[in-house]
């Protein structure tokens, strides 16, 4: 790894004196006497890309992250030239360039408040082994500035003083220090003064990022190869900056079906079918909800992808069938690596097509994976993506397969010291031909990618659902993720919350980690309390090597699983609450987790808070992370906040002790929010729901709460037929207000709803619906919830 100051030491390469400038609608050029040439493209007020090249040539312009869905444009763009800088001004953002060192500054347009300032600013070392050059650009790490982001570094929250690498690495029981592991996500949020911006780093080289570590003063990033090309992200806030990074890399291409938000149990392997089958009746029997049930790599034959075992399996159609029919979807997994083997149609086709990567001088890429020695497709190149989407005609149409994940896609190599290809492998990359070196971060993305495509092709018309281990920037378009092979320690617990919360803001959120830990086995109270984390990440779902032990709900006796039970039926009731943020998500980019740091960056206290978090937009949850708890201490962000468990309410911006016991753990929803419901059922479509719960919690003054709602499945959605509630409450002292406003052509399958009215200060004595008074006598009751039997647009409650 070259550092901040070898590379000084090697004697590195600075831009000197601007020479001349042009600007062609949105592109600005500069170039120096010594040849760089920096272009500056503004993609919207608050986004600007830089890109530098040392030779005044720039490469071809390709990225596999940006979408080209992200929406650009801006209202203002001016350039001034004054004696020692140009001057860009956007409506958000005052950029200067400097004439004699090419340096840039930035500033907030509304304030002229100093946003980010190049220390050494660009500079690069040639690279005389590979060719090209060693990219660096440093910055000012401005006074009690703070970082966060990069994907899934199991590390504290805020990233300051620490240092980083992007590399995806297959990382068996990894730890809390260990860097890289499965994830390249080069995108970080700094804050300070209360104001956030963001960078996105988009070079797919091994690439570094230094959050004044090496030097106190300075924040670093560089990668060993292509070009430096970052886009800069302007909020002030924070959510801003996420979203506009999300929008830039893309939100995923459709919503999950609702299914898939479900509980999801997976093992190493559950084989044979009698043993799948004995599974998923013991859920049904112990009525715990699960919508999924996963076939790991034993169900091939011989591991060789799209086949499968027929001793183990020896119908799976029928099979699939039968679990369907009793409400699960099953899943399976997919590797890259094709065992070499002649009488295997996958690989004999690959090879006749000339879809396998090779090495420099020729040979194919040959490593070792499950199945022995294996060939590896290039999923850099088109062909091989859209022969790769057809490989999954039988599993998805035929044997109706309802998921697919992808696994070792770093790609992962066993038995070889670096666990991964050798750095002179060939890729396409899309018509860019290169090396590992720079293929290597997006490899698994482009598996992931021509996964996806294939499940959308043959699950049509319904959606698609797959998982993937390893991600570059851009990859949550295609695909959930999981956090890879954790451990079932308590350690490891606090590494899952902070992976979720982090993933999510990096533009990430569909993500879970294997619950109870991958590796070693739970004990009941370790494997509860990360069920009661779990159902609260937007992919949940148990999994487990299966080699020290099984790890089902009902594993750990009858108290740990009424635990279970409970928040997994906890999990059923929120789903359209879930479904609503992923919604929110999909819509506008939004973090379907958010730290509370996102929540609320103005208050200094959330800056390093790590374990409390805000699921969706009004949720608080506060995993218990220790063993034998009664309770802990945690922040709850400013405002009024009731206890879920007993509706009481507290004022935030302190930090608070909360009572748990095993089958509690600390929730609190703010003031103000209406929580939607649906009743239990043991799978998402078991029951057609005639009735939501709406939980209100009262709160003097406004407050508006969404129901997203859709026929859970297929794309209708995106024709217009789809139900979104927004619920206004207007709390008074003796009065409540809720105004219902509805959007969109599909009607719900519900228009009764079952109010709890929790913190309400008075007695109902009169209410009305849409301007009607409505009898104290004539009102249903269930116990003190209020049940509204039809469709409003007006209640007031007095
Ligand atoms: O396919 C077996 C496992 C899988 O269960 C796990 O989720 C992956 O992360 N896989 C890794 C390969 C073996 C790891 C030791």
């Amino acid at each position: 790894m070259i550092t901040n100051t070898e590379l000084e030491k090697k004697g590195n390469q600075f831009p000197n004196q601007i020479v001349s400038y042009s600007k062609n609608v949105d592109v600005l050029l500069f170039t120096t006497e010594n040849n760089v040439a920096l272009q500056i493209t503004v993609l919207r007020d608050s986004l600007l890309r830089f890109r530098y090249a040392t030779d005044s040539n720039f490469d071809k312009d390709f990225s596999y992250a940006i979408t080209k869905y992200a929406s650009t444009g801006y209202n203002k763009l001016e350039v001034f030239e004054k004696d020692n800088t140009y001057v860009i001004t956007t409506q958000k953002l005052i950029c200067h360039v400097n004439k004699s060192d090419l340096k840039i500054t930035l500033f907030d347009a509304k304030d002229n408040s100093l946003i980010s300032e190049d220390e050494l600013g660009f500079h690069w070392e040639e690279s005389y082994e590979f060719g090209g050059n060693v990219v660096k650009m440093s910055k000012a790490a401005q006074n009690g500035e703070s970082y966060y982001g990069l994907g899934d570094k199991p590390e504290h929250l805020n990233l300051k003083g620490k240092r980083f690498q992007n590399w995806v690495t297959d990382s068996y029981a990894y730890g809390k220090q260990t860097d890289p592991i499965y994830k390249a996500i080069p995108f970080f949020t700094g804050l300070h003064n209360e104001k956030s911006y963001g960078i996105f780093f988009d070079n797919t080289f091994r690439s570094y990022f230094d959050f004044a570590h090496e030097r106190k003063n300075v924040t670093s990033f560089w990668a060993q190869g292509g070009e430096m090309n970052y886009y800069f992200i302007y909020g002030p806030e924070m959510t801003d900056v996420v979203e506009s990074y999300t929008d830039l890399t893309g939100k995923p291409h459709q919503l999950p079906a609702l299914w898939t938000l479900g509980y999801h149990q997976c093992k190493w392997s559950y084989y044979p079918e009698s043993n799948v089958k004995e599974i998923t009746k013991k859920f049904r029997d112990l009525k715990i909800p699960c919508d999924a049930i996963y076939l790991d790599i034993d169900y091939m034959e011989g591991f060789r992808c799209f086949t499968w075992s027929k001793e183990y399996f020896p119908d799976p159609k029928r099979m699939v069938k039968e679990l369907a029919d009793d409400g699960f979807k099953t899943i399976v997994i997919i590797d890259p690596g094709i065992k070499i083997d002649n009488a295997y149609s996958v690989f004999r086709e690959g090879l006749e097509k000339d879809y396998f990567c090779k090495r420099a001088d020729g040979p194919y890429m040959k490593g070792k994976v499950w199945p022995g020695e294996c060939y590896f497709p290039d999923f850099t190149r088109r062909e091989v993506r859209e022969w790769w989407s057809d490989l999954f005609k039988e599993l998805v149409e035929d044997i109706g397969v309802k998921g697919v994940w992808n696994d070792m896609n770093e790609p992962a190599v066993m038995e070889v010291p670096n666990k991964t290809f050798p750095d002179d492998v060939r890729h396409d990359y899309d018509g860019n031909p290169c090396s590992h070196r720079k293929a290597h971060n997006v490899y698994g993305m482009q598996m992931a990618r021509a996964t996806y495509h294939g499940l959308k092709k043959y699950a049509y018309p319904k959606r698609p659902f797959v998982i993937t281990r390893a991600a570059y920037s851009g990859t949550q378009r295609y695909t959930s993720s999981w956090t890879g092979d954790n451990v079932a320690t308590w350690e490891h617990l606090w590494i899952a919350n902070v992976q979720a919360q982090r993933m999510a803001l990096s533009g990430f959120s569909f993500i879970g980690s294997d619950i109870g830990g991958f590796a070693e086995q739970p004990n009941g109270e370790l494997y509860a309390r990360w069920i009661q984390l779990g159902v609260f990440h937007p992919f949940c779902r148990t999994h487990s090597s299966g080699d020290h032990g099984d790890q089902e709900p009902w594993m750990f006796g009858d108290e740990i699983t009424n635990v279970v039970r409970k928040f997994i039926e906890l999990r059923y009731q929120l789903l359209p609450y879930l479904y609503t943020a992923f919604w929110n998500y999909l819509d506008q980019g939004t973090p379907m987790l958010k730290s509370l740091v996102l929540y609320d960056q103005t208050d200094v206290q959330t800056h390093y808070r790590t374990d409390e978090f805000i699921f969706g937009k009004q949720m608080l949850v506060c995993p218990i992370l220790e063993p034998n708890s009664i309770g802990r201490r945690l922040y709850i962000p400013k405002g009024i906040w009731y206890n879920y468990w007993d509706n009481n309410s507290v004022e935030g911006g302190k930090e608070v002790w909360v009572d748990t016991t095993l089958d509690t753990m600390p929730i609190f929803v703010k003031a103000g929010t209406v929580i939607p419901k649906y009743p239990v059922q043991q799978y998402v479509g078991e029951k057609e729901i005639e009735q939501v719960t709406l939980d209100v919690y009262y709160k003097r003054g406004k407050e508006s709460s969404e129901l997203y709602d859709d026929a859970h499945d297929g794309y209708d959605y995106t024709k217009g037929r789809y139900s979104l509630r927004n619920f206004k409450l207007t709390g008074k002292s003796n009065e409540l207000i809720i105004q219902q406003h509805k959007s969109g052509k599909f009607t719900t399958s519900y228009n009764t709803f079952k109010l709890n009215l929790i913190g309400l200060p008075f007695k109902i004595s009169k209410i009305e619906i849409d301007n009607v008074e409505i009898l104290l006598k004539d009102i249903h009751f269930d116990g003190d919830a209020l049940i509204i039997d039809k469709e409003f647009t007006e209640l007031h409650i007095m």
